[in-house]
């Protein structure tokens, strides 16, 4: 009895989730096709190991494209024909987005529509998953779920919101097997260097061993619901293997604030430190140094303040929960920054 290989396609396969996904993909045996965008630094360094194992290897790919090129995102589903696509490509910092709107909306909405639009010409049958985000809650207080209102405030969450209905849309309209993710706040040792747990923990760790004298952030009060993103491909996965397209909050259902984090991370790390002053004047101080001050440059036009979400529809449907939690997160991220520090 011979089996038929899934084929995957992946945008975004160069980010965070993206690597975790592949190899997620890559263990359940199928064939990966990831879209990689023409950049002057190499920007392949999250999924290099992929090619370093040769059973993964053989089963991997790579194509240039872009979601702003319509063009080659069509003729790359037709030529690859894949049984699921994947669209976690975006311009996905929530900050940056209020410098380069035009552009967040460009990529992350009328890129979703170029790949639907796609998917509807050349095969409806084609599965397809869409990175949607909690920042679509905005405004709208915790603990949120799937009926929660959103209020979305960034033009990152107006465009993701966008994206979110032009999927639900596709859905509706052309029968297409098309799932968003809600998607909270998930980190890991391949987390970007500006988003704030990893600039946290490899800030801490470069004042520890003498590298960097101090770490400056935006606001410390707001609150997250941080999860892992092993953990969260794998729901991605999971959405598209039910028997209806649907939509789903994924997330850990706890809340901790930026400052919370920075005091778990500090005391895993050895590092006592204490708080002092309001406002943009509190600093944290390491045996008498100031290590962490407030800069205004690092606050948001606006700012989701509080996000917690409720994932009970994933865990009663997918059979999903994080194995994660902030500590098991924290350490991994830790122990790897600590590997690899140079
Ligand atoms: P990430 O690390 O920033 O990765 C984004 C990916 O999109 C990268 O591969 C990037 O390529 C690619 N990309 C950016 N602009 C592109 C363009 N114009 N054309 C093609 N590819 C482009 O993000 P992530 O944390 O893995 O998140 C994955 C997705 O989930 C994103 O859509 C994000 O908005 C969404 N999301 C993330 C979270 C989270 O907490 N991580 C939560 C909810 C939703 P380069 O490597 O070349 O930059
Ligand atoms: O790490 P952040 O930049 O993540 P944010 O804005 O919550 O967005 C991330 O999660 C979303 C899901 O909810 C994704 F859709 C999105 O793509 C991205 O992955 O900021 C977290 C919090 C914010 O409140 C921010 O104001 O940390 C605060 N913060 C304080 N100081 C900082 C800093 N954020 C950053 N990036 N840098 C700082 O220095």
């Amino acid at each position: 009895m011979s089996f038929k290989k899934k084929v995957a396609l992946v945008f975004g396969v160069t980010g965070q989730d993206g690597s975790y996904l592949s190899k997620l993909l890559l263990k359940k045996n199928y064939q990966v096709h990831g879209i990689k965008r023409r950049s002057s630094t190499r920007n392949t360094e999250r999924i290099d190991d992929i090619y370093e194992d040769i059973n993964e290897a053989k089963n991997f790919y790579l194509h240039y494209s872009d979601l702003s090129d319509g063009l080659s995102i069509y003729h790359l589903i037709k030529k690859i024909n894949p049984d699921e696509i994947y669209n976690l490509a975006a311009q996905s910092h929530v900050a940056v987005s209020f410098e380069i709107p035009e552009h967040t909306m460009i990529i992350n909405t009328l890129g979703t529509l170029k790949i639907l639009e796609s998917i509807k010409i050349i095969n409806p049958k084609i599965k397809f998953y869409q990175a949607g985000t909690s920042e679509m809650f905005g405004s709208s207080p915790p603990p949120q779920n799937e009926n929660t209102p959103f209020y979305p405030i960034s033009p990152y969450a107006i465009s993701k919101l966008s994206a979110y209905w032009i999927t639900i849309n596709y859905r509706e309209s052309y029968k297409i097997f098309a799932c968003n993710g809600i998607l909270f706040n998930h980190e890991s040792p391949l987390r970007g260097e500006t988003f704030v747990t990893q600039k946290i923990i490899k800030g801490l760790i470069n004042i520890k061993l003498g590298k960097q004298k101090k770490l400056y952030l935006g606001n410390i009060y707001s609150k997250r619901d941080w999860g892992h993103a092993e953990d969260f491909v794998e729901a991605m996965w999971k959405m598209l293997q039910q028997k209806k397209p649907d939509d789903y909050v994924i997330s850990t259902g706890k809340q901790y604030s930026v400052k919370d984090f920075i005091d778990i991370s500090a005391i895993k790390l050895n590092m006592p430190i204490t708080w002092r002053g309001v406002g943009l004047k509190e600093k944290a101080y390491l045996n008498d140094k100031v290590v962490i001050e407030i800069k205004l440059k690092y606050f948001r036009p606006s700012e989701v303040s509080s996000l917690k979400g409720n994932y009970n529809k994933a865990k009663k449907l997918l059979k999903w929960k994080p194995k994660y939690d902030i500590h098991s997160l924290i350490d991994d991220m830790i122990n790897n920054e600590i590997d690899n520090f140079d």
